[in-house]
């Protein structure tokens, strides 16, 4: 398949890479247009890929047969808007990112769309990518016309495994969700690797229970236990890392804040739901980022 990798971050250039090597042809795009991108990966295995690869280039974008979009959630809409016409009117754009909202912000493009949540990790040192841990990606349709391109999980779990197709991606999205309104902006706060949230139970287990509220009324069944299980597995299993709001908010760049607790309160707001712990969350992360912001300007 030719293959557009649109970002070029840490998941932008673990999927470059791994196409690559599976014989696809694949471009990076970046935001600040130049003709060719980087891509430096240490494998979970350690094995280097380190190849240049061409970028920005119109012509291998009019014939793509794929749009892959690893930025932030909250460029994701804008960048999408601008390629969107310059795609094959056929071409599916897979979302992966963390957060929810950009569907709705992409409501009005009769492109095909396939949403993705993944729980592969990988992280820059430098201005090297490390592929921390292997993981399974989840996708499926994001609007009607994403729903005949379940053949994709095929093709895409032979470049980078595991990944799982679903005709209804929700369920999987909202779990996700969960997972990053537990860990993101306590980790942020606090301050510390996603383990250290063993000592925050309580903050964990109350996070929880409004996620679990809010999803019960948009027609997900879970229960406040599970997803605190849930959550406490991911604390677990990912207890060394960095999350990717302290991450954000430690060389003071926006975070997904708005697309993940800020989309929870959106979704409650709408079915008379107060949100009083994640409320609080959310201002807390949101006057730290205005705080850099507004003094970097
Ligand atoms: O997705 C993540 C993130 O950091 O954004 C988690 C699952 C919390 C892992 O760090």
């Amino acid at each position: 398949m030719k293959i557009t990798v649109l970002g070029c971050g840490a998941l932008g250039q673990l999927w470059l890479a791994s196409l690559y090597k599976q014989g696809h042809e694949v471009q990076g795009w970046l935001r600040v247009p130049q003709p060719f991108c980087h891509v430096n990966v240490v494998e979970t295995d350690g094995s280097v890929f380190n190849q240049t690869l061409i970028a920005n280039d119109p012509d291998f974008l009019a014939n793509s047969d794929l749009l892959l979009v690893t930025l932030k959630a909250w460029q994701v809409s804008g960048a999408v808007k601008v390629l969107v016409g310059r795609l094959p009117a056929n071409s599916p754009i897979l979302l992966l990112h963390n957060g929810m909202g950009t569907l709705e912000e992409l409501r009005s493009i009769h492109q095909p769309i396939l949403l993705g949540v993944t729980t592969h990790a990988a992280r820059r040192d430098g201005n090297v990518i490390i592929h921390v841990a292997n993981g399974i990606t989840h996708i499926g349709p994001g609007n009607e016309a994403g729903h005949h391109f379940s053949y994709l999980a095929d093709t895409l779990h032979n470049v980078l495994p595991e990944i799982a197709w679903h005709d209804n991606i929700l369920p999987a999205s909202w779990k996700k969700l969960a997972v990053n309104c537990v860990i993101n902006p306590l980790t942020a706060l606090y301050n510390c690797p996603n383990g250290d949230l063993r000592q925050h139970q309580n903050e964990v287990s109350d996070i929880c229970h409004e996620v679990a509220m809010v999803m019960e009324r948009e027609g997900h069944h879970t229960t406040p236990e599970d997803l605190l299980y849930y959550a406490n597995q991911v604390i677990e299993s990912t207890a060394e890392n960095i999350s990717s709001m302290l991450a954000d908010v430690r060389v003071e760049r926006h975070t997904e804040i708005d697309y993940i607790t800020g989309f929870l309160l959106q979704r409650a707001r709408a079915h008379g739901l107060l949100l009083p712990v994640n409320s609080r969350l959310y201002e807390q992360i949101k006057r730290k980022e205005n705080e850099y912001e507004r003094s970097s300007t």
